[in-house]
């Protein structure tokens, strides 16, 4: 009986630890006309195994993208990053200039205040597992 229950335990915090823990997470506002918006967050790997954040959705728009900014020869150019890997005790910061979501071409009026709907999708071997998020619009 007891093995068993020790067991269970290692079983959830095994399932827990398949995702990050994601601090300041937002969206940041655009004019109304804007094509192109991007979101941001922190990610942090509370576990002892690497996380791979691979893609990211959002039904809000037509197209998502990670990306990261990077200044080349004097120019900023945006790179699309088709994996990127956290270690276990580091975090991994979307920010202005840095890592963004890139969210192309919203689908409705996105305001100030609102809630959008982002998932982070992850390699977890040879599965593909979601987050599901929801971003607050605000403007930083
Ligand atoms: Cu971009």
């Amino acid at each position: 009986m007891r093995i068993f229950t020790l067991l269970l335990l290692c079983l959830c915090t095994q399932a827990q630890a398949q995702f990050p823990e994601i601090n300041d997470y937002w969206l940041q506002a655009a004019p109304p006309n804007a094509t192109v918006m991007a979101a941001y967050a922190t990610l942090n790997n509370k576990s002892d195994k690497d996380i791979l954040l691979v893609d990211a959705y959002s039904p809000a728009f037509s197209m998502t993208m990670i990306h990261q900014t990077k200044i080349i020869d004097g120019v900023a150019k945006m790179i699309h990053q088709d994996e990127i890997v956290i270690k276990p005790n580091e975090q991994l910061t979307f920010k202005p200039g840095s890592y963004h979501i890139m969210l192309m071409q919203p689908k409705f009026k996105i305001n100030k205040g609102d809630q959008i709907k982002i998932n982070l999708i992850y390699k977890n071997g040879e599965k593909r597992i979601v987050q599901e998020m929801w971003f607050p619009v605000e403007f930083r």
